[in-house]
């Protein structure tokens, strides 16, 4: 049954126009693989895979049977103190994909809470090894680490700041992004020009004095705040210059983590080991809220220090390590392996890359940018209302041509399932620029 007027308004949606959306909800009541289900029975194709999240696809047979018999033999265990035996296999199947080195995980339930307990262990760590002076931050501008404290504040979306203004952390700087349309307007994949601009964090390194600085946090690929592939030799440049300085790296692989990019996570990719990874959404596929830290040993054996009846780590959330999402994650997991997924997304890159750089020569797109099966097409905003074209797209897909497109103003923004069907990739483009043609 779908949701009465009331109902609807009894509900504070997330990052969505509230105000706009109740005067006609777009309303999912059911999911199959690539598709979304109406109430009126409309088969609606979801080209973001969730929000990044249902990279195999929605309700995966092997995702929804281990989680109805996890839910029947363990519903909870409580996470502190006691310890259920799905969470150490699923911490040891995780960090053995993980790079090398990165061999401890500690559990959350969303991508904001990895990136608010990275930052935590990076300062805790520094003060374990007296370094206690560490206490900057660095994010970089156009970043999206999420919306608590402490994501927000080494995050670089002003919209997601502007209304919390003193409350942010104080002792945060951050990089400029590297988004640089003169240099690199529809660049496929990885701009060659700007890796340069890894220097910036040398200018804060002095700026600060290095030796006050705890960690630098960047998502290897930007994805909410437009789709921002690193140029080439960026991220090498970050490393080496974090490594000159015992400044700790961490990758926020909220959305490049468990094969966004081709490979388990972005850091294999580019052959750049952070020190930290965060991780969320492709855990578990989406289907159980549940996030992840992945963590370098030395930082972990730092803080095993002081009487054994202490507590370490003074963090953690009650639902750490769930069973339910353990499962979830376990089935997802094996799913990666058995169906070949990352071997799939590599496959389908260049053909991704080809269906979504065919609206490069349309004249209300003013920039396309892909890596990966990550992509984002920048439209001209209409004159006097920023935002609308971008909303317009996306309502229209859904109920003219049965296809979730996400926008963010007058982005677009492509998360393709890591198992597409090519012919669904170009299905997808086709109609996008169908409505770009009719639209003002
Ligand atoms: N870090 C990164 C890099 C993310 O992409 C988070 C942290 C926060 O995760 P949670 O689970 O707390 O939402 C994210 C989340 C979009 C979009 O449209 C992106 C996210 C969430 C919703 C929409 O790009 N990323
Ligand atoms: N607020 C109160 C009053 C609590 O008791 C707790 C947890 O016990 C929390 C917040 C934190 O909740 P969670 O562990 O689910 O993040």
């Amino acid at each position: 049954m779908s949701p009465n007027a009331a109902a609807v308004e009894s509900y504070w949606m997330p990052f969505t126009a509230n105000r706009d959306y109740k005067k006609n909800p777009r309303v999912i009541v059911g999911a199959e693989g690539h598709y979304y289900m109406t109430e009126d029975g409309r088969r609606i194709y979801d080209a973001f895979s969730g929000l990044w999240t249902c990279g195999l696809g929605h309700c995966h047979p092997k995702i929804v049977e281990a989680v109805q018999k996890q839910v029947a033999k363990l519903d909870y265990a409580m996470s502190f103190q006691v310890g259920h035996d799905k969470a150490f296999e699923l911490a040891q199947r995780v960090t053995a994909m993980a790079p090398d080195g990165l061999s401890k995980v500690f559990f959350t339930n969303s991508g904001s809470e990895s990136v608010d307990t990275a930052l935590k262990i990076a300062l805790a760590y520094h003060r374990a090894r007296g370094e206690g002076h560490r206490t900057r931050l660095i994010g970089r501008e156009r970043g999206y680490h999420g919306v608590n404290f402490g994501g927000m504040s080494v995050g670089g979306m002003f919209a997601n700041r502007k209304a919390f203004g003193a409350s942010l952390l104080p002792a945060v700087d951050h990089l400029r992004h590297t988004h640089d349309l003169e240099h690199n307007r529809f660049t496929r994949g990885q701009p060659q020009w700007g890796a340069h601009l890894a220097e910036d964090l040398e200018r804060l390194a002095v700026l600060h004095d290095a030796s006050n600085i705890a960690a630098v946090i960047v998502e290897p690929v930007p994805g909410s705040a437009g789709i921002l592939p690193p140029p080439v030799g960026y991220l090498e440049r970050l490393r080496e210059i974090c490594d000159r300085h015992g400044i700790l790296l961490i990758f926020d692989e909220v959305i490049t983590g468990f094969g966004r990019l081709g490979t388990p996570f972005a850091s294999h990719r580019f052959g750049v080991t952070p020190d930290l990874i965060t991780t969320a959404k492709g855990l578990t596929n989406g289907v159980v809220p549940m996030g992840a830290v992945l963590v370098k040993d030395p930082i972990y054996e730092a803080l095993m220090s002081g009487p054994e009846q202490i507590i370490e780590l003074f963090h953690g959330y009650t639902y750490s390590g769930h069973p339910v999402a353990c499962a979830a994650g376990l089935a997802a997991l094996s799913i990666y392996g058995e169906e070949g997924i990352f071997e799939q997304v590599q496959s389908l890159e260049s053909q991704f890359e080809d269906a979504i750089h065919s609206l490069a020569d349309h004249p209300k797109v003013t920039d396309v940018r892909n890596l990966g099966l990550m992509g984002g097409v920048d439209l001209q905003p209409r004159e006097g209302a920023p935002g609308m074209r971008g909303m317009e797209i996306h309502k229209r897909c859904f109920w003219e041509e049965d296809i979730v497109v996400r926008h963010s103003m007058d982005m677009l923004q492509f998360s393709p399932f890591l198992n597409s069907r090519p012919e669904d990739m170009t299905m997808t483009f086709e109609k996008v620029r169908k409505l770009l043609d009719s639209i003002d």
